[in-house]
């Protein structure tokens, strides 16, 4: 078994994961699941991602198509047109961008305009995705998806969630590694929400030192997702702030070492005094 890199790299930035990251959520989008429309003006999707960063957090996620359940692809080129300017803007302010793309012109171009990191909720499926990555030097996330956004969530099953997603990752892991993306670039994320139901998530959730043990630093993206307003009651995304720290706090203390969420601030916080407390 092979020792977590402590670092991440991601094109200029070397990232240390001595602590954990917070990845700030940024939808270019109209139609996200929690965040949608708000921040489709190019303006004010520049003011948010460097509010982000005010809030402590580390990297800005930039997604131009929304992959919520149920959710229709989008075209490359609307795609980018939503995407690129902000990534450039952003990226122009020296700060650790991602595009949340799965789609590997996007990526290629984002990365073109100073994007940091591929983030493929797809999990480099596309060979010209795996591509995209070798021809960088950018950080990549491999995201698990049980088949696509349209029908993920329509009776998912698995015999052994943490295996079959597992087994997936480090498949994909191995892949990039073999066609040249250096292990330290990359990062696994099991893909909260995505084609899983309430048990698999907190099955998932439960497994992340047995995926960490494998020796990729973790992601988790639980922030306000469905799960959450299972479990708390709360009906409105932008609401489930308090489980959606709770998810954060425990991904961390469990082992991930970035959490993706949207409450940036709150979620720092958070983090402070968890971590102070576990010393
Ligand atoms: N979740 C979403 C989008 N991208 N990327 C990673 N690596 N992990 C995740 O869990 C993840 C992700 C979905 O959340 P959101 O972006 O808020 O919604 P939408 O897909 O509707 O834009």
């Amino acid at each position: 078994m092979n020792e977590t890199p402590r670092i991440w790299r991601c094109g200029a930035f070397t990232l240390s994961l001595d602590k954990s990251l917070v990845m700030g959520v940024l939808n270019v989008t109209p139609d996200s699941f929690s965040d949608g429309g708000d921040f489709e003006d190019p303006g004010r999707a520049v003011v948010r991602g460097e509010r982000i960063v005010a809030e402590g957090g580390a990297i800005i996620d930039v997604g131009g198509e929304s992959t919520r359940p149920g959710s229709d692809a989008v075209s490359h080129l609307e795609e980018l047109a939503r995407v690129r300017p902000v990534v450039q803007r952003l990226a122009a302010e020296g700060v650790p961008v991602s595009v949340d793309t799965r789609h590997a012109t996007v990526a290629a171009d984002c990365i073109k305009a100073g994007a940091s990191i591929i983030n493929d909720v797809s999990g480099f499926r596309d060979p010209e995705m795996v591509a995209a990555a070798v021809e960088s030097d950018c950080g990549v996330v491999v995201m698990h998806m049980l088949g696509e956004p349209k029908t993920m969530q329509e009776e998912p099953h698995y015999t052994d969630v943490t295996a079959e997603v597992g087994g997936f990752l480090l498949a994909q892991a191995a892949a990039l590694e073999e066609a040249g993306v250096a292990r330290e670039r990359i990062v696994l994320d099991p893909g909260i929400g995505f084609g899983k139901t309430l048990e698999h998530n907190l099955a998932l959730l439960r497994g992340i030192p047995v995926l960490a043990a494998h020796g990729y630093p973790i992601l988790i993206g639980a922030s306000r997702k469905r799960f959450i307003g299972e479990i708390g009651g709360e009906k409105e995304p932008a609401a489930r702030v308090g489980g959606s720290i709770a998810a954060a706090v425990e991904a961390v203390r469990l082992g991930a070492a970035v959490v993706r969420v949207h409450d940036v601030a709150a979620t720092v916080e958070a983090l402070a005094v968890s971590g102070a407390i576990r010393g």
